[in-house]
């Protein structure tokens, strides 16, 4: 087992990301398979339980009132829906749920009581709970612990240089403050970033290193390759590399070993030997669904495909708790 490490230097983080690929690969996978079974794919399904008219501007998001990307908004969803979903996903094989709300923070008061109801109804099913609802106060944490919130969401996005010049609303130390508020009322934390926005490879660098110096290490961190919705600025990007994406889950996993890495948006234009790649480098889940909030995410006849195909198996419940 490696030890976890909170101090890794971009030089480090920097001439691991540059070796030759099939070196890294060898270094990855054998960091993965010290910490984690392999041949297992964890299963998450997304729901949107806000969509839309959400006042931050960050430049990638269809969900910003900022851009017109042609997002249908709605208001919250009512409990019985967002459970219905989660009792299908379960069926279908996930092991997490995760909700989204397109607000910047949540207003006390009904929304807030009814997702807590959400997180409350979607753990008696007897599935991981996961939320991502922007920034929160310590009584908000508090009363997310108490519902039962398995794991809140909060990504970091990108390099605290390049945040800038994609969002404006608020700043990283802002993310930051979140999730030390997160993980002090005892909850799990998911944080992760986006690569395909005009980063370099030392911002993407930088990320990992602001996530690998949180102490303990996020127990998820998602790794988003951006999906390029029309209408938001973020769209004019040229497309990744998929091999960009392999090295990013790759270092993500050689810098936070015992983490799960999450290969999250973006598999929909990634070929299918790229997120094997991926899987092999050390993710440990994909979107499970055909919708990801707002965006399509492959068919699960598609990724059941894939993973008969390679021979992976779904996680399964039992052994799905962190
Ligand atoms: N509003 C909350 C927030 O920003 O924390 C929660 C919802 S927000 C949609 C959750 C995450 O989705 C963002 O932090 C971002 O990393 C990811 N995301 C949004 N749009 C994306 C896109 N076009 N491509 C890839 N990831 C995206
Ligand atoms: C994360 O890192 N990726 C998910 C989840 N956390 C909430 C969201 C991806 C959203 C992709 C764009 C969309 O579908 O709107
Ligand atoms: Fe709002 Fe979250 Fe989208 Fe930013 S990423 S615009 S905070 S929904």
């Amino acid at each position: 087992m490696s030890k976890l490490r909170h101090d890794w230097t971009l030089a480090e983080a920097r001439a691991l990301h540059d070796l030759p690929l099939f070196e890294l690969l060898d270094r990855a996978r054998e960091v993965h398979r010290a910490h984690h079974p392999t041949g297992e794919v964890q299963l998450c399904t997304l729901l949107s339980v806000k969509t839309g008219g959400c006042p931050e501007d960050c430049a990638y998001c269809p969900q910003s009132s900022h851009y017109d990307a042609g997002v249908e908004g709605s208001g919250l969803l009512p409990v019985e829906e967002v459970v219905l979903a989660a009792r299908r996903a379960k069926d279908g094989g996930a092991t997490r749920f995760c909700m989204g709300a397109a607000w910047r923070e949540p207003k006390e008061g009904p929304a807030f009581d009814r997702v807590l109801q959400m997180i409350r109804e979607v753990k008696a099913l007897g599935i991981e709970t996961c939320v991502t609802l922007g920034m929160l106060t310590d009584d908000q944490v508090r009363r997310l612990a108490e519902a039962g919130l398995d794991a809140y969401n909060h990504n970091l996005d990108t390099s605290r240089e390049h945040y800038r010049s994609i969002i404006t609303t608020r700043g990283y130390d802002d993310r930051l403050a979140t999730l030390r508020r997160v993980r002090a009322a005892g909850i799990t934390v998911c944080a992760g970033g986006i690569i395909g926005m005009g980063e370099s490879i030392d911002d993407r660098m930088k990320l990992l290193l602001e996530l690998a110096r949180l102490e303990p290490h996020p127990e998820s961190v998602p790794v988003n390759a951006l999906v390029r919705v029309p209408g938001t600025p973020a769209a004019e990007f040229p497309p990744l590399d998929p091999l960009e994406l392999v090295r990013m889950i790759a270092l993500a996993r050689l810098l936070m070993p015992s983490s799960k890495v999450r290969l999250s948006a973006g598999r929909s234009d990634l070929p299918r030997e790229a997120q094997l790649l991926c899987l092999y480098a050390g993710a440990n889940s994909i979107f499970w669904g055909d919708r990801l909030l707002t965006t399509p995410n492959p068919p699960p006849d598609v990724d059941g495909e894939l993973l008969r195909l390679a021979g992976l198996r779904p996680l399964a419940p039992a052994s799905a708790a962190e």
